[in-house]
């Protein structure tokens, strides 16, 4: 369906100048900031109001004697102490989060009577929270996972919750099955190992004996799972939705979010280095790039399937372990998402926020998806025991900017003073308040969509699930012969820490033999298995070949290397001019530059001018830049020349395909570490040269070095 197009920022355009002040644009966010508390200025109290004279020493008999039970103010800081943590998410227990904003591109009435995708005027609030899904909340950033990509928008009919992943599918096909995935995947048991991770036996174990993991299992071991960038990462909303116009007319969608920085991945190594070297990795680069204005942007779009067309395909929209591919189905953009603000507070926004599939506002629709189904279920339930009871959506994160009257009363942590005797409907005694909105084409109460049923109440599976292959193989063909590569590695070192030989022969035989042969060969040998000759089952094979856009390699971004972080390496002698220049012509991309010296301390640059530096090699090791560059100066290249640190740092970046510029003097270099020039490895600091080194950056990895660089040691 097309959707009219108005002067509304679009994706990449300057999003940082187009953000909007929040509390001035729309006096309803005022809301949202209320209970924001700051203590400059004010005196030390306890949580009654009394002053503190003393927040030093318990009240004691004597200054050596025993403390005394009557000192309500230690006892009462000690209390809230004891109890200051609550239980963390039983999956997606690491994560971060931003607010932002959401502003649609037109009017989207043909599609949605929701009217935050109505007005491209309206700027409706966000909050966004992604995650890692295995690891408990102190866990790696970097760690081989799905990341949950959850967002709140606080629209005025309501808080939508769209909680998709990072991968357009799912591990199984019905909620029933999510305690045993979970629980399979989560670290085990016996021993708590390990943590943040799949690579063991249970996890295995299980996924080899539900084929319809497989698909999954393929998006898992990809680079998806360890994303560059929480920043650089699609969003799904994974299941079919409906969306309805004013006049009741229902389309299929699949919620997607584009990210204008492109979809891009570490490497395996990075990642692996990266959980020791910064656990907070992903954390970091969300916050960093928040607060020096790079305001990462996705664009909200869907795929749009006409109800008379449910049935046209050779998968189920129902099955969430099945993608509608882009070839067949395009993604029709809606509007754009931007994140421009850091939490003020980790634990009250963060850590307090819940989201749920099943809030939704008139104009958004679910469908008969089994896991979403069940999915709507188990949302509110959990933050019964993690947010202490019923009233969560009053904690500040939670609460809708919406107004938000019932008769719901009491109950744990309740805030609200309700005024009025009548708290049932109808009433008579308040007026008859709160009172019902009948359906209506625009700003009426929320009306089901009226959806035919009629069947037997059964426990099984639709037929139309059976397939679980297919989909898997169209992700495999449709990938790179690198991305290929990459999986082919990531299957066999998960494999390799799975302890029993039974599980890794299942795995190969009965579930990768189904998929692609080659594949299954590859990680057999890499097991020392012997490959297998067929699959287990008949697979009926996908309409298309290939889907292009499964491959990351198809998703470069459309903000050039905006955010991407360049690393500039100094030493003694350098050429002041040098560095100058190479650090203008990048900050004119809005790169993120630091300067880095052999220490914390300035260098001294030729001529004896002092350089600040912004951090040690030793600090920010290679594995946190995306691009490096070696300005000019004889002296500071022979010292960068004799340093094992600065060698160690350009031959890891080299060996993680990064770009690499030389000033033109920087050759003896290059020559002494037995580098060779290639597109990303550049001599120079002309404009041609700076150029290419930018489209380098761009690109983000120098593929065709792949061979050279395996020769590097790591
Ligand atoms: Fe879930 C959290 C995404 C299936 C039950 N899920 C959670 C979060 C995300 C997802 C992003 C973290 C939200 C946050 O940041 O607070 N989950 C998904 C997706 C699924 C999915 C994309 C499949 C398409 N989940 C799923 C099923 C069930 C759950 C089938 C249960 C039947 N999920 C939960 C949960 C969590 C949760 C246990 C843990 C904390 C929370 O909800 O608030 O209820």
């Amino acid at each position: 369906m097309p959707s009219k197009k108005t002067d509304a920022p679009k994706q990449g355009e300057a999003a940082g100048t187009q953000t909007p002040d929040r509390a001035n644009t729309n006096a309803k966010l005022q809301s949202l900031e209320a209970d924001r508390s700051d203590a400059t200025g004010h005196a030390l109290r306890t949580n009654q109001g009394v002053r503190i004279a003393d927040n030093q020493n318990t009240l004691k008999a004597g200054d050596r004697g025993p403390s005394l039970l009557e000192d309500f103010i230690m006892r009462e800081k000690i209390t809230h102490f004891d109890h200051e943590r609550i239980p963390e998410r039983i999956v997606h227990a690491r994560g971060t989060g931003a607010h932002g904003f959401f502003q649609s591109y037109g009017n989207h009435a043909e599609l949605t009577k929701a009217g935050f995708l109505q007005d491209p005027e309206k700027i409706t609030p966000v909050f966004v929270r992604f995650s890692t899904v295995q690891g408990p909340r102190g866990s790696g950033d970097t760690v081989r996972d799905v990341r949950g990509f959850a967002v709140k928008f606080y629209t005025d009919e309501g808080n939508f919750d769209l909680v998709g992943n990072n991968m357009p599918v799912f591990f199984i096909q019905d909620a029933i099955k999510f305690p045993d995935f979970v629980h399979a995947v989560k670290p085990e048991p016996h021993n708590e190992i390990p943590t943040g991770g799949s690579a063991h036996d249970t996890f295995w174990d299980f996924v080899s004996l539900v084929p319809e993991s497989a698909h999954m299992v393929m998006w898992a071991m990809s680079d998806r799972a360890i994303p560059r960038s929480l920043r650089m990462m699609e969003g799904f909303g994974v299941h079919t939705f409906r969306l309805i116009n004013a006049e009741g007319v229902a389309s299929f969608v699949k919620f997607h979010w584009k990210p204008s920085q492109g979809v891009h991945s570490l490497l395996w190594d990075e990642a692996q280095k990266l959980a020791g070297k910064d656990t907070d990795f992903q954390r970091r680069d969300l916050w960093e790039a928040i607060e020096t204005g790079d305001y990462p942007e996705w664009e909200l779009g869907v795929q749009i399937v006409p109800e008379a067309d449910e049935h046209k395909f050779d998968f189920d929209l129902l099955d969430p372990t099945k993608i509608i591919p882009e070839e067949l189905v395009p993604v029709t953009p809606l509007g754009k998402m931007v994140l421009n603000r850091n939490p003020d507070n980790f634990f009250a926004e963060v850590e307090q926020v819940a989201f749920c599939p099943g809030h939704i506002v008139p104009g958004i629709d679910f469908t008969n998806d089994p896991l979403l189904q069940g999915r709507l279920f188990s949302y509110t339930d959990t933050q019964l025991s993690r947010l202490g009871g019923p009233n969560f959506h009053q904690i500040p994160i939670n609460r809708p900017v919406a107004p938000n009257h019932n008769n719901q009363r009491d109950a744990l942590h309740q805030h609200t003073v309700h005024r009025g005797r009548a708290s049932y409907e109808p009433n008579s005694i308040d007026g008859g308040w709160p009172k019902e909105t009948p359906p209506a084409a625009q700003d009426g109460g929320f009306e089901s969509f009226q959806e035919r049923i009629d069947a037997h109440k059964i426990r099984q599976r639709s037929d139309s699930f059976g397939d679980h292959f297919s989909q898997a193989r169209l992700f495999f063909q449709s990938m790179s012969p690198t991305e290929q590569q990459h999986i082919i590695k990531a299957y066999s070192f998960e494999l390799g820490k799975v302890e029993r030989e039974a599980i890794r022969a299942r795995e190969v035989n009965e579930i990768l033999a189904n998929i692609d042969l080659k594949l299954a060969a590859a990680v057999a040998a890499n097991l020392g298995l012997p490959a297998p000759k067929a699959g287990t089952v008949q697979v009926k094979g996908s309409k298309l070949a290939e889907s292009p856009a499964l491959s990351q390699m198809n998703h470069p971004g459309v903000v050039g290397i905006k955010g991407r972080k360049i690393a500039v390496l100094l030493a003694d002698g350098v050429d002041a001019g040098s560095v100058d220049r190479l650090v203008k012509a990048l900050e004119a991309h809005s790169a993120r530059i630091m300067l880095l010296g052999p220490t914390s301390a300035p260098v001294k640059a030729a001529g004896g001018k002092a350089l600040p530096v912004d951090a040690s090699m030793e600090g920010m090791p290679s594995i946190m830049f995306d691009g490096v560059l070696v300005p000019a100066g004889k002296a500071a290249l022979d010292a960068l020349g004799a340093s094992g640190l600065a060698k160690h740092f350009l031959l890891e970046a080299y060996k993680h395909l990064k770009a690499i510029g030389f000033a033109k003097e920087g050759k003896v270099l290059v020559d002494a570490l037995g580098l060779k020039e290639d597109k990303g490895l550049l001599l120079g600091d002309d404009q041609k040269t700076l150029d290419a080194f930018v489209k380098a950056v761009e690109g983000h990895r120098v593929w065709e070095r792949e061979a050279a660089a395996e020769a590097v040691p790591a």
